[in-house]
């Protein structure tokens, strides 16, 4: 395989972790821990996972360990950072000891079920060391969530003399991990399974998990690109970029590259659902910026919008409601239907609100809201090209503003996704370390025998070696949540919170940006030079842990 100088530069990389992992381990309990809400219902159905103490890895004495096999699991998206999560494990196991073997199941949770997996070997890892991409085994997004599977999984596991799992994904993975860690638990089967918390979405974080890896990556590998843009646009000064970004429900990849590059305007989906915002609040609030700085001869700018936008307008929410049953009961008529008479199909039998909405929708979005669901039943939201429903709808305002007197600029628009480039990017050093930790971690989790927990990492502003290393059970981050129509017990999300420190630092400046041309070019992830150019950890994390 020929590699790019970076590349062959960057595998000498030595990850940094933590000073309590460098030497022997061992495992400090905290106190019982309760589940953030739903106590009774969570504590009823993980009888044997709940309400298990924190962990915290110290320096200190561990006894000779035995040869181990480990399995290890990517689910999901793919995220900066997980071959490093993997290597970090693998040395870890080889620590312990040397004969202890690593097997990689192959493209995700199904690769278990279907008894596909390879064995990791020295020379495999060492090619993916500070590597981006998850594909040393692939990732999938089966669920693992039927006794059925969870059986044809340990017939693998027996097989190969497997003693633990390690679940490398986000929050529903992670939820399933800790279904599939009680169930063995149960049977005692004597297989241990340990989650780490993966996804560039940003979403997986509470109290002891501090950031999913691969946000940091991501989120870096976007600000470049948009700071080159608003450089390229305060140079023509003749373009406003509407510019769409991952992170599925969340908007924490647009808050944190808003925080990065100080863009004219940043929608961030979770106010437009507090504030109750219609579509038409949102377009007239960018028609707005747009001509107020028109007035100041600018006829350019940026426009960030968090790719879950659409489902957090309320009435948009309703629509997607209705679309999502009625497509479930008609899919089938449906596809039948002339793909000319679609939308008309649709306008009529939809409710008269519903219908009103979906026929004032530009052609192509309408189209895109009834393309298929993903296997969960959810629209794709990544899919949906929300920058170019916006910019069409801003341009019809402003003409009408325009007839009126109102605005007297010209306005010309380019759109832009970034989500995919950002996914599988060589990780940042945070990420490199942060990954290698959690994997190290997870290792130290198997030796001392724990189930159901999941690695964490935290302190994770503080240079690496004063990072805390320990885990956290699984059932400690969970809540019964409805999901196709019954309570289950589930990791709870985390949106972006209101009157969290990232949010409030954007909306006391973002007036400032909205007029002035203030933006922020960050340059593109730097492995080598100054630590404070190679090593800072997002705006987010340093706003939520400054104290
Ligand atoms: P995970 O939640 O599995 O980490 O995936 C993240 C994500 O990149 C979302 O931001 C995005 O909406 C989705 O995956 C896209 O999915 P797909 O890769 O199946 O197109």
């Amino acid at each position: 395989m020929t590699k790019s100088a970076l590349q062959i530069a960057r595998a000498a990389y030595q990850p940094k972790l933590p000073q309590a992992l460098k030497g022997a381990v061992v495992a400090k309990e905290g106190e019982p821990t309760q589940s953030v809400a739903d106590q009774e219902a969570i504590k009823a159905l993980f009888p044997n996972t709940y309400g298990m103490p924190l962990i915290q890895f110290v320096e200190g004495e561990a006894p000779a360990f035995p040869a181990i096999n480990v399995g290890v699991i990517l689910s999901g998206g793919q995220a900066p950072g997980g071959h490093n999560v993997i290597s970090g494990l693998f040395d870890g196991i080889k620590k312990l000891n040397a004969d202890s073997k690593l097997y990689g199941f192959i493209l995700g949770p199904g690769g278990l079920v279907d008894h596909n997996y390879k064995e990791l070997t020295a020379e495999i890892i060492d090619e993916y060391r500070n590597t981006g991409g998850f594909d040393i085994i692939g990732s999938g997004r089966t669920k693992l969530e039927k006794e059925e599977q969870f059986e044809k999984g340990y017939e693998i596991i027996k097989e190969l003399g497997i003693k633990a799992l390690v679940i490398i994904g986000g929050d529903d993975s992670n939820t399933n991990a800790c279904v599939l860690a009680e169930y063995y638990a149960a049977k005692n089967y004597g297989v241990q399974v340990i989650g780490c918390p993966k996804t560039i979405d940003g979403d997986l974080k509470n109290e002891m998990i501090e950031t999913s890896f691969g946000f940091d990556t991501a989120c870096k590998t976007y600000a470049e690109v948009i700071g080159n843009i608003q450089r390229d646009c305060n140079s023509a000064r003749k373009y406003w970029h509407f510019i769409k970004l991952m992170g599925r429900s969340a908007s924490h990849i647009a808050l944190e590259c808003a925080l990065q590059v100080q863009p004219n305007i940043c929608i961030v989906s979770e106010e437009v659902e507090a504030k109750e915002m219609s579509l038409d609040d949102v377009v007239t609030y960018i028609a707005q910026v747009i001509a107020d700085r028109a007035a100041d001869g600018n006829n350019f700018g940026t426009v960030l919008i968090p790719e879950g936008l659409i489902e957090f307008i309320p009435a948009m929410k309703r629509l997607i409601a209705e679309l999502n049953d009625f497509l479930a009961h008609n899919g089938e008529e449906f596809a039948m239907v002339k793909k000319s008479q679609q939308r008309e199909y649709i306008i009529k039998h939809l409710s008269a609100e519903n219908s009103a909405i979906y026929a004032s929708l530009p052609e192509g979005v309408a189209r895109q809201l009834s393309l298929d669901r993903d296997p969960h039943g959810n629209v794709q939201v990544s899919l949906i090209e929300t920058e170019k429903l916006l910019s069409e709808m801003v341009a019809t305002k402003l003409a009408a503003w325009k007839e009126e007197g109102k605005y007297n600029g010209k306005f010309g628009a380019q759109h832009h996704f970034f989500g995919y480039e950002g996914r599988c990017a060589a990780p940042s050093n945070f990420d490199a370390d942060y990954c290698y930790s959690l994997g190290y971690t997870a290792s130290m989790l198997i030796a001392n025998g724990k189930t159901g927990y999941m690695s964490s990492v935290r302190n994770t502003t503080a240079p690496a070696a004063e990072w805390i290393a320990g885990g956290v059970p699984i059932t400690m981050m969970m809540n019964m949540e409805r999901r196709h129509g019954e309570m289950k017990p589930v990791i709870q999300k985390a949106l972006v919170k209101l009157d969290g420190a990232p949010f409030k630092k954007f909306a006391a400046n973002r007036e400032a940006w909205a007029k002035e041309t203030a933006y922020v070019y960050p340059g593109p992830i730097q492995y080598f030079g100054p630590t404070e150019v190679c090593d800072e950890p997002t705006k987010t994390l340093q706003l939520e842990q400054a104290k």
